[in-house]
């Protein structure tokens, strides 16, 4: 910031420039940004370059207005509390925008409130957007961030730009993506882009009170997507999902619709790697609502001898089938974690913790006397007596009153993937890497057992598209409710959820492609006195380590009503006090409803878009449960 360009380009009015060249960057986005500036109006402009240098200058920035406070225990962590009214997704003002309804959402029946995206039209959000934008960026910074989802230069990547009037954004997709002015390169020749706008809402002067010095505008919170024009706005929110507009919005929502397009997969999957004590790797997807577990198995320390596991990403994957070997490979097109803080520990995930002690940012987390961080699930790590300060605000001091919170449910912390103790070499390979098998699961404390292979790919995209999960706070959806969460992805669906169903089973019409096998798992069942069954965390390597046997087709399975199940005894339990039947059991009633109840949910929400061999495996399902 320190050199301020008068630059007058007709273009820009007489919006100075406080950082970078515009007449550098390639005409098309000089003409875009161009117009958002006029439409914004803000009071200057920065061109980020992804240099060091900027990173200091934002962060300064930040702590100078009292948007982040230095923990003194690391090098270069922060925290940031937000207005506690902006804390999490908010999946009841997220829209999908195109001509025709039903490019977005599907068909659902009359009466069902469809929850499978949200649809409005062109002339609809026009007025909204009308109604926010303008003038929004008064009395602020214009940050344009160039930045690659993905590898930088892999074909498999892709570029987007984001605008945003928040220097905490600009921070985070500094860590979440690859930002560098190398991107403008690749546009030069008028290659597309995603357009991305973000706006916390709170032009200056305002006569708003302002909380935690966190601008937001909630009242009037909007993130809206083009897919057909690969466009996101976002006004009101400075929260991770709804203003890192490369990851949900980007990675999943535009790019899933590319991905439809153009015949490959955007999911919310993990991608990491697990090796024998033969030394043969295996790269397995797995797919989870929020906050239900990714982040944790993709960094998984093995209780068990004999295993290493590594990280390639904890969120998105972006898979396709080669045409020439038929390999399914994925690439993580983040470059960062944004992970459910609280839970997180040296015992349950110790590779998370290590990961975030340098140059990481943690949103809406408690802090101790000496500058650390803290938030619940560290209770064991952190001496008695502790004073911690909440993010409240309220001080206390630990063990003293087990009914005060320290953090947000969703507090996150936000650290560069590539200080993972555990990251893969290849994580960056612009190639991907090969997926065997490619897990489900929410959490179902009733009736699902721990673990259940599908028969077949068709049978295996049933299983995903009847997923459910309880409720967690990473949306605004309160109480520990069971929703349904088909493929992990309800809050996250690009086009018309029929179609994206059909996609996935089409893949099994190209005879060539080498389809992964398909899994379920559940580490969330519960007891009578509502105790987990399964210890979860490190010792989830046995059921990968059954799902890895099962790839190499080793014969450890057998067939139930609702897919193959491990053979007793085959999965290694040794050491654990677990009680297999009841982790396993199908309960007749509890299965003979739930499949009811799914048909009734799928037809609902899908009417005649949900494909015809869904309804059939349904029907197959039933008949089988009714044998139990
Ligand atoms: P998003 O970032 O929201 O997409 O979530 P995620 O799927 O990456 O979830 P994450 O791994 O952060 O886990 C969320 C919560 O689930 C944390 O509080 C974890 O401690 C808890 N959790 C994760 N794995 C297990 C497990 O195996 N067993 C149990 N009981 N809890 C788990
Ligand atoms: C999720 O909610 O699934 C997340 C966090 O991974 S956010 O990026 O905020 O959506
Ligand atoms: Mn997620």
């Amino acid at each position: 910031f320190s050199e301020v360009h008068h630059v007058t380009i007709d273009k820009l009015g007489d919006v100075p420039i406080k950082r970078g060249n515009f007449q550098l960057l390639p005409s098309h986005v000089q003409t875009w940004l161009a117009q958002m500036i006029q439409l914004c109006t803000p009071r200057d402009i920065h061109i980020c370059d992804g240099s060091d240098e900027e990173g200091e200058i934002a962060t300064k920035l930040l702590v100078e207005n009292g948007q982040l406070s230095p923990l003194k225990k690391y090098q270069n962590c922060y925290i940031c509390l937000t207005d506690p009214r902006d804390v999490a997704r908010v999946e009841s003002k997220t829209f999908l925008i195109t001509k025709d309804k039903f490019q977005s959402v599907p068909h659902s029946r009359e009466g069902a409130n469809c929850v499978l995206g949200l649809w409005k039209s062109p002339d609809e959000i026009k007025k909204d957007i009308d109604d926010r934008f303008p003038g929004c960026m008064r009395g602020r910074t214009f940050y344009v961030i160039p930045y690659s989802m993905g590898p930088m230069g892999s074909s498999l990547s892709k570029i987007g730009v984001e605008i945003t009037d928040s220097a905490y954004v600009v921070l985070s997709m500094r860590v979440m993506t690859h930002v560098s002015s190398e991107i403008w390169k690749y546009l030069r020749n008028g290659e597309e882009f995603v357009r991305c706008l973000h706006s916390v809402g709170v032009p200056l002067p305002t006569t708003q009170s302002i909380v935690n010095n966190w601008p937001c505008n909630p009242e009037k919170t909007l993130v809206v997507h083009f897919p057909d024009s690969r466009k996101v706005m976002s006004f009101g929110s400075g929260y991770g999902g709804n203003s890192l507009l490369g990851k949900k919005c980007f990675a999943l929502r535009i790019a899933g619709r590319i991905a439809y397009d153009e015949g490959w997969l955007a999911e919310h999957m993990l991608i990491m790697s697990v090796t024998n004590s033969q030394g043969e790797e295996k790269f397995i997807a797995a797919a989870f609502p929020s906050a239900c577990g990714k982040t944790n198995l993709a960094m998984l320390t093995p209780a068990i001898p004999g295993y290493t596991v590594r990280c390639i990403g904890d969120d998105i994957a972006w898979m396709r089938f080669d045409k020439e070997t038929g390999e399914l490979r994925a690439i993580n097109p983040e470059a960062g974690f944004f992970g459910v803080a609280p839970g997180t520990n040296m015992k349950t995930n110790p590779n998370a913790i290590l990961t975030c002690l340098q140059n990481s940012i943690f949103t809406n987390v408690g802090e101790t006397a000496d500058g650390g961080f803290y938030w619940e699930g560290l209770e064991e790590e952190t001496p008695a007596g502790t004073e911690i300060t909440a993010w409240t605000g309220e001080k206390y001091k630990l063990g003293e009153d087990k009914t005060k919170k320290s953090s947000h449910p969703n507090a996150r912390f936000c650290c560069p993937a590539r200080q993972c103790p555990i990251i893969h070499d290849k994580w960056q390979d612009p190639a991907g890497l090969p997926i065997s098998a490619i897990i489900f699961g929410g959490r179902r404390p009733e009736g699902v057992p721990l673990v259940i292979e599908a028969f077949n790919w068709t049978h295996g995209v049933f299983l995903a598209a009847q997923l459910k999960s309880e409720s967690t706070a990473a949306a605004e959806h309160t109480g520990k409710r069971i929703m349904h969460d088909p493929f992990a992805m309800r809050p996250f669906v690009g086009y018309n959820f029929g179609k994206y169903i059909q996609h996935w089973l089409d893949f099994e019409k190209t005879p060539n492609n080498k389809l992964p096998k398909i899994f379920h798992v559940n580490w969330f069942r519960v007891d009578e006195n509502k105790k987990f069954l399964w210890p979860g965390y490190g010792d989830n390597i046995r059921v990968l380590d059954w799902i890895i046997r099962r790839a190499n087709n080793e014969d450890v399975a057998e067939p139930s009503a609702v897919g193959l199940l491990p053979k007793k005894g085959s999965l290694n339990l040794q050491g654990l006090n677990v009680d297999w039947d009841k982790l396993m059991a199908l309960p007749k009633a509890y299965w003979v409803g739930d499949i009811d109840e799914t048909l009734q949910w799928l037809d609902g929400q899908l009417g005649d878009d949900l494909p015809q061999a869904i309804r059939e495996q349904i029907q197959k399902q039933k008949e089988r449960v009714a044998q139990l």
